[in-house]
């Protein structure tokens, strides 16, 4: 017979949602995200920098999700894209963010806009429809940093190439994994 899961603690700082996600707790550890507030010693080990594209820098991963800061210059946004159907969590550590949401008409070849959303520091933004493409912009006056948890991890997934109209596969890459450089840039 199968010990009983016990029932998770307050989750209040990122160690213990890590813990959480790696003990398989998501929804518990998705609820209790909201309220989390991750302060700036916490992050320090997995930030990095570059000026030319926002960074990503794995924080905790496994099978099962993948858990992630981002790290944006001024200015720095996205390229339209989708999540290969996992699910999405983002929340801001840092600075804000504007997020444009698109539906791929696949007649036409074209992205249709269909919100746009403002997310501020200490916000969440989801994304579970895997009909769903979208941007994410930097809109801060500096650097801003945003959390994300995915569920699977997103290895792969489809970007819009806004100069042929066309939806291109590609495959996602770490800055940094754990607090270690991962791939020079
Ligand atoms: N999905 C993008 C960031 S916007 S949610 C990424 O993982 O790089
Ligand atoms: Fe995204």
């Amino acid at each position: 017979m199968g010990a009983e899961k016990q029932s998770l603690e307050l989750i209040s700082s990122l160690n213990e949602l890590i813990s959480a996600l790696e003990s398989g707790y998501y929804q518990e550890a998705l609820n209790q995200s909201y309220d989390l507030n991750v302060s700036e010693s916490e992050i320090a080990n997995y930030t990095s920098w570059n000026k030319s594209r926002y960074t990503r820098n794995c924080i905790a991963r496994n099978r099962d999700f993948e858990l992630i800061l981002l790290c944006w210059e001024e200015g720095q946004k996205t390229a339209i894209h989708s999540h290969n159907q996992q699910e999405c969590w983002v929340k801001v550590i840092q600075g804000n963010f504007a997020e444009y949401l698109y539906e791929y008409d696949d007649v036409n070849n074209r992205m249709n806009p269909t919100n746009e959303v403002y997310v501020a520091q200490n916000e969440v933004t989801t994304i579970e429809d895997s009909n769903t493409y979208h941007s994410l912009e930097n809109t801060y006056k500096g650097r801003s940093i945003s959390l994300h948890l995915y569920m699977k991890p997103i290895v792969k997934c489809n970007v819009y190439n806004q100069a042929t109209n066309q939806l291109e596969c590609k495959y996602l890459t770490y800055d940094t994994f754990e607090g270690e450089v991962f791939i020079k840039s």
